[in-house]
């Protein structure tokens, strides 16, 4: 028996056929047909956001909790552009986000039509693929390719753009089989693994340095266990973070811009390094030039392009994280590197303590994995905040530390926190967020309340846009230009939305506040007055060598070269 549905209709079946169950999204005319047909559909459970980027943004926290494709949902014009940076995130990171959005009438294309925007064109360079639907009998192959696509290899972020009278159209619904989109990620290549092992065999100070990729190969066990047939001590990137666990003996830290001196002088002194999904970003190699001159590279990356782009590879190894790790884990001759890490022990100095109150980031973070017992997740957004969630938080679960690592995208943290909430019921999500890049997404609160969503956001209240005065303060002559930023009351903001709010101002206040946002059953929000003008140390200064820290409050102003 055959049945005609319109396009909107048949956009619904696809999604539930391909197992997607929800959708973060907002309305606006060219997208009508969608919404009218969303109703029938219970199976699919929409979120509205407060803003198209946090649609975005929440798809992509549920994207890197799960594993799957988050989708959002957008009209044209306006709507389309406001998930730009959401999908910029997306890219930059590697994570599957399907972008749906509404088109202007086929008819009227390319007439500059009341919100109309060439949304294919915009995002052609942030995302893996993207597609005008011009024909329903394209749509559902165009949506079931678009999640399959979103996951497959290195996963990224896809759109299907559909123009309203395609949405209305009617056609015969053929179904197709689930893709699940969860692809299944290529075999192991037969590749050059027998020089990786001699290598490894050979290095007297390897160390690993575990990516992204880590956690999207889920290559957790295989990680650890070959650093554990070797001993080769780990370090985890800002986005490897989680990939092993902090309370393993061999978790070394995190390199680059802001990591720990003795990460930075092992890198600079080590005769091997074993990349695993990574970039080398500039983050994290510092000045290129002087990056581990010492040390051969053997790089695992799934794609390609990225071996040698940034550092050049004494081995590339082209393939999933999961599967080379096995492989080399299989051939290794085991050892301990016994020397070696008591030289990088030697390395280790105690952490520069840039606090002088008790309301220290230590003592917060503490008290959240505390109250948390050590089960929460932790979606930070961009700034000093940043950094010392990433470094003075002890992860010691699989994929628990959630940040926008490649873009940088402050106002990522709240909405992301949402989908990686609802991806994960179960225990706490936390967004940590500074005064400033929280106020760049707060209204999505109303979205929490409105959803019950119960996400804990911990504020870290410094009175300024933090990372950028840092700078200014080491490179400007202290010049705080458009860094200082007012915030409203955030307690009486809580009250206003009717959650949990409490300030705190004093270390012995903290414990009580968090266990009191986490004993609450819906969103809570607690704002920490931390010092104003703490730094982030080490900092490797822009353009410096791994080698070059500033270690601790500079004496005098540096100013940046012209
Ligand atoms: C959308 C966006 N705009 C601007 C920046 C540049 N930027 C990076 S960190 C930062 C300051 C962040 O301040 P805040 O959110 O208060 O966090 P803090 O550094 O104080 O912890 C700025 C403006 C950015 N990363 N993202």
């Amino acid at each position: 028996m055959t049945e005609t549905l319109s396009g909107s209709q048949i956009l619904c079946r696809v999604l539930l056929e391909q197992g997607v169950d929800l959708l973060f999204g907002y309305p606006g005319g060219a997208i009508m047909p969608f919404y009218h047909a969303l109703p029938e559909y219970p199976g699919l459970r929409h979120v509205l956001v407060r803003h198209e980027q946090a649609a975005a943004h929440a798809a992509d926290g549920y994207a890197r909790v799960t594993g799957r494709a988050g989708v959002c949902v957008a009209t044209s014009g306006p709507g389309a552009t406001n998930l730009v940076t959401g999908l910029a995130t997306a890219h930059m990171d590697s994570t599957p986000v399907v972008a749906i959005t509404g088109q202007v009438p086929r008819a009227m294309l390319g007439r500059d039509a009341f919100q109309e925007t060439d949304i294919i064109g915009i995002t052609q360079p942030i995302t893996k693929h993207s597609v005008l639907v011009e024909d329903i009998e394209d749509l559902a192959d165009a949506v079931r390719q678009a999640l399959a696509i979103a996951v497959e290899g290195r996963p990224g972020p896809v759109l299907v753009d559909i123009p309203k009278d395609v949405q209305q159209a009617k056609t015969e619904w053929r179904g197709g089989r689930a893709n699940g989109h969860t692809a299944p990620r290529p075999r192991c290549p037969a590749a050059p693994l027998a020089e990786a092992v001699r290598l490894i065999a050979e290095a007297e100070r390897p160390l690993i340095m575990a990516g992204h990729g880590i956690i999207l190969s889920c290559a957790y066990e295989e990680l650890r266990a070959l650093a554990e047939r070797t001993g080769i001590p780990v370090i985890t990137t800002l986005l490897g973070i989680s990939g092993f666990s902090e309370a393993h003996p061999l978790h070394l830290g995190m390199p680059g811009m802001h990591g720990e001196v003795h990460v930075n002088r092992a890198i600079q002194q080590a005769d091997l390094i074993l990349g695993v999904g990574l970039r080398f970003d500039d983050r994290v190699t510092g000045n290129l030039a002087a990056f581990a001159r010492g040390a051969k590279v053997i790089h695992v990356e799934l794609d390609p392009s990225e071996i040698g782009k940034n550092v050049a590879a004494t081995v590339g190894l082209v393939g999933d994280a999961r599967e080379i790790l096995r492989a080399l884990l299989a051939e290794v001759t085991p050892r301990d590197c016994e020397e070696w890490r008591a030289e990088i022990a030697g390395l280790m100095r105690p952490r520069q303590q840039s606090f002088r109150g008790d309301l220290s980031p230590e003592t917060i973070l503490g008290a959240i994995d505390e109250a948390a017992g050590g089960r929460c997740t932790i979606v930070s957004d961009v700034g000093q905040h940043q950094m010392w969630v990433a470094k003075l938080y002890p992860y010691r679960r699989p994929n628990t530390h959630i940040t926008s690592g490649g873009l940088g995208t402050m106002g990522f943290a709240v909405p992301a926190a949402m989908g990686a909430a609802l991806a994960r019921p179960d225990e706490p999500v936390w967004a940590i967020s500074g005064d400033g890049g929280f106020q760049m997404n707060m209204q999505e609160i109303a979205t929490m309340v409105q959803e019950g969503i119960p996400v804990k956001m911990a504020v870290f209240n410094n009175g300024y846009l933090g990372m950028v005065r840092q700078w200014q303060q080491f490179f400007h002559g202290r010049r705080y230009s458009a860094t200082p930023i007012w915030s409203p009351d955030y307690v009486r903001l809580a009250e206003a939305y009717g959650i949990f709010g409490r300030r705190v101002e004093r270390g012995a206040e903290v414990d009580d506040a968090v266990r009191g946002a986490i004993a609450h059953p819906g969103p809570a929000l607690v704002e920490f007055m931390i010092e104003q003008e703490a730094n982030v140390f080490p900092m490797i200064p822009p353009g410096a060598s791994l080698s070059e820290p500033i270690e601790g409050e500079p004496a005098a102003p540096r100013l940046v070269p012209a």
